[in-house]
């Protein structure tokens, strides 16, 4: 097969390195073979025999080359807004009081089961457009404003359905355990079983990549989302969990018990559940948006994950209700200006944690044998991209190997 060479370009290529933050080679070749990266490095060193293969060749004319962003957590696939709900809270209503009046999640939740499957399409395209736009390649996008077996596959299936029209991969959560239904008020564990019915049938229509579950004081218990987890494991699928968001209620400890792949907000995390999830390589997915836009002021215990050396990810947690976000690289702000995390640390929270929070080894950053999917940026240095608030400087994303 002939190969297509990337050259005069610095690489940002996100491996871990003692030398170099970043990862950063400052006159890069990046070598593509298909939909993989065959070779990375200083451009002196190219392998000749692969040299000699490169049929095509691309000037990257002196840019910043990162890998592909990859946007870890979204529940990007709703109907409606809560434009409104926004104006409540700004004129003195909180988000748990909003919730517990039967708005938040619900009212969305009726919004999703009202649309179509082509309007969702059509909604979450435009969301999604954006997200790509910037730069991203992978996306999780998560079910959970369903909450009936029709509608979650409905969902599932329109987040399906995107990553054939779009050039990113979907990975699809099922997130059954979001809220309690109008239908199931009162009967919380009634609807817990109803969890444990839609997961493995969707899970057979091959809707399902992993399983969430909000746990919290105005969700879903630890008790309750230990069986959703348990029914997970008995299926072979990874899990995950919204923890700790407004309170500590011991979800990440739950969380790692069952190996899950990530622990999600965390801004009430305790000593000991940072302590479970570094035991077990728990993924910390820090949300500023949600942060912000729920204006929190509890922060996440970013030195407390450091301390225990918990890898975390960053992620927009595009949603109607708590971060009504399409923008991955204002997330890289955020994290760093509200969470003080360095550019580097947010710049690895969308790439190579991101990939380890979606339990994708084959990317996240730009090495031999890892997927070919990387964008040019009109910067030098990567710290720019969480620098410039409200800029968009991508030139041009390669997906699987072809220029998008
Ligand atoms: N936590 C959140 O921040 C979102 N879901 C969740 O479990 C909010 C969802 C919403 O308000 O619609
Ligand atoms: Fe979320």
């Amino acid at each position: 097969m002939s190969l297509t060479i990337w050259t005069n370009c610095r690489a940002a290529t996100m491996a871990p390195s003692a030398e170099h933050a970043h990862g950063l080679i400052s006159d890069a070749a990046l070598v593509v073979e298909g939909d993989t990266l065959a070779w990375v490095g200083p451009r002196a060193d190219v392998p000749t025999d692969l040299l000699a293969r490169c049929m095509v060749q691309h000037d990257a004319g002196g840019v910043l080359i990162t890998p592909g962003l990859i946007d870890c957590h979204t529940h990007l696939v709703y109907g409606g807004d809560r434009a409104h709900e926004f104006e409540l809270r700004l004129n003195g209503a909180s988000y748990e009081e909003i919730a517990r009046a039967g708005g938040g999640i619900a009212s969305t939740v009726q919004a999703t089961r009202a649309a179509s499957a082509a309007e969702l399409q059509a909604s979450s395209s435009r969301r999604l457009q954006q997200l790509v736009g910037e730069g991203v390649t992978t996306i999780e996008i998560k079910s959970g404003y369903g909450l009936a077996l029709e509608h979650e596959r409905k969902c599932l299936q329109v987040a399906r359905a995107l990553g054939q029209t779009h050039a990113v991969e979907v990975r699809t959560t099922f997130l059954g355990a979001h809220a309690v239904p109008p239908e199931f008020a009162g009967r919380m564990d009634d609807y817990v079983d109803a969890v444990l019915h839609m997961l493995p049938i969707l899970h057979a229509e091959g809707l399902v990549d992993a399983v969430d579950g909000f746990c919290e004081r105005i969700a879903f218990s630890t008790t309750q989302m230990e069986r959703v987890f348990a029914a997970a494991k008995g299926l072979g699928l990874p899990v995950k969990l919204h923890a700790e968001q407004l309170s500590d209620s011991g979800g990440a400890q739950l969380a790692a018990r069952y190996h899950a792949q990530s622990a999600d907000h965390l801004e009430w995390l305790s000593d000991e559940g940072a302590g479970a999830m570094a035991a077990t390589g728990t993924v910390a997915v820090l949300l500023p948006g949600a942060f912000y836009f729920l204006r929190e002021t509890k922060l996440p215990p970013i030195a407390m994950l450091r301390a225990h050396g918990v890898p975390m990810a960053i992620s927009t947690d595009s949603n109607p209700g708590s971060s009504p976000c399409t923008s991955l690289l204002l997330m890289l702000n955020m994290a760093c200006t509200l969470f003080r995390l360095t550019p580097e640390e947010a710049l690895a929270g969308v790439t190579r944690h991101a990939a380890a929070a979606l339990g994708l080894p084959d990317r996240g950053v730009l090495a031999a044998g890892k997927r070919a999917d990387f964008v040019l940026w009109d910067v030098q240095h990567p710290a720019e991209l969480a620098y410039a608030l409200g800029s968009n400087p991508r030139l041009k994303t390669i997906f699987k190997g072809q220029v998008v």
